[in-house]
């Protein structure tokens, strides 16, 4: 859901997907959101309104005070604001039909009860609305179960500060919560992986499997933690972690497996350094570029891949070289047979896109006619008279002999 800072009221939206609501951290149960079509009512933030969540997002039947919708205002609080609430399956979970949020408060925690409805109905969703005249609604999802098992969730996640560098250990620690009402059996495992997104699919990289080694009491949590390898993978990825990602283990709900994502970063393990020797060559000329790898600890990198890149107008060329024992590498830019100008030249860890002069030369040579064979119409006897452009395009002069 997109906010758009636009005053849009209510907007029916079709989706085909498991819901999976931010406010509550609660989704669709697996069995009923496999794959279903609904509308989903997206309501303004913009301008007056109201929002709610459900803490926590899992309750059991039966209970008097099974936990708390917070009905919040983001608008002055002068005045007490009476809000109306709605439940949509009473047969689940009832709310006071109405409350007032006081003057100078801008929210109010409201008790909510779930209904033991005698037979056994599994989990269900239900869907929870707070209205005021002049006010965007607040909706949200939660979920009232007769199920006894666990919800795991991962409430917190952080690692050792970043960048790390490439193939070196980092740790990280994050606490893994039981909203359900059963405690979790010993053995569940949790994944750690490095994304793009902040979902956990088959293009993650994954850096770590650990098993919580104890049960993790319903209403209760564990700390866990570790040290993983940081992958050859440069660059900035999101970490983020999910208990039982195989769903191997039964719990209330699946969807609310994953933490809120960590942004990090992964530095290069090594460093490169190129140069050619001598600033101008005829055309057509192979130009060696030679240099050297290496690690942070200034060590060099051997048998490592670097990227040599070539720049010229705008256009970046790359040639491969091989690190030696002592991290030196050779490589060989074989420009265009016709072309000449002035060249940058750099290396670096493959794959890094990077543009930093290291070293530059100039292949000499004219361009005549901007490039295009001169024609003439000429006749016999004529005298021609005219211009032709000869270009420089290297920043050496051409005036040796
Ligand atoms: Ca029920
Ligand atoms: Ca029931
Ligand atoms: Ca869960
Ligand atoms: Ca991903």
């Amino acid at each position: 859901m997109v906010d758009n800072a636009l005053v849009d009221g209510f907007r029916d939206v079709v989706i085909n997907a498991a819901v999976q609501i931010s406010g509550c951290g609660c989704g669709a149960p697996p069995s009923t959101a496999g794959n279903v079509s609904a509308t989903l009512v997206v309501a303004d933030n913009d301008g007056p309104s109201l929002s709610v969540t459900v803490n926590p997002a899992t309750m059991a039947e039966g209970l008097a005070n099974a936990g708390t919708l917070r009905v919040q205002r983001n608008t002055s609080t002068t005045e007490a604001l009476a809000v109306t609430l709605f439940s949509t399956d009473v047969n689940e979970l009832t709310l006071p039909s109405s409350v007032i949020i006081p003057i100078g408060a801008s929210f109010l925690d409201v008790p909510i009860t779930t209904v033991n409805d005698g037979t056994p109905d599994g989990s269900k969703q239900v869907f929870v609305q707070a209205s005021a005249g002049g006010f965007s609604p607040g909706i949200t999802w939660c979920i009232v179960t007769d199920v006894n098992q666990p919800d795991l969730i991962v409430t917190a996640l952080s690692a050792s500060s970043s960048p790390w560098a490439a193939l070196t250990p980092f740790t990280w620690q994050a606490t893994i919560a039981n909203t359900g009402f059963a405690n979790s059996v010993v053995g569940v495992p949790v994944r750690g992986v490095l994304s793009q997104n902040n979902i956990v699919d088959a293009n993650d990289i994954v850096v770590f499997d650990y098993t919580i080694n104890t049960p993790v009491s319903a209403g209760g949590s564990v700390q866990i933690s570790g040290a993983a390898i940081a992958p050859n993978f440069p660059g900035a990825h999101k970490l983020l972690i999910q208990v039982n990602p195989g769903a191997s283990v039964s719990e209330l709900t699946y969807t609310n497996n994953t933490s809120t994502p960590l942004n990090v970063s992964i530095a290069p393990s090594y460093t490169a350094m190129a140069q050619v020797a001598g600033t101008s060559f005829l055309r057509g000329s192979t130009i060696p570029v030679t240099g050297t790898a290496q690690r942070p600890d200034a060590s060099p990198a051997a048998n490592e891949s670097v990227e040599v890149y070539i720049l010229t107008n705008g256009l970046r060329r790359e040639v491969l070289a091989t690190t030696n024992a002592a991290g030196q590498f050779t490589a060989s830019f074989v420009p265009l047979a016709n072309e000449s100008g002035h060249y940058t030249v750099g290396a670096s860890f493959p794959g890094m896109q990077q543009t930093t002069e290291q070293d530059a030369f100039d292949i000499l040579g004219v361009r005549i006619n901007n490039g295009q064979y001169p024609q003439f119409v000429v006749l016999i006897g004529d005298t021609l008279t005219g211009t032709l452009s000869v270009t420089n395009p290297s920043d050496a002069p051409l005036d040796q002999p």
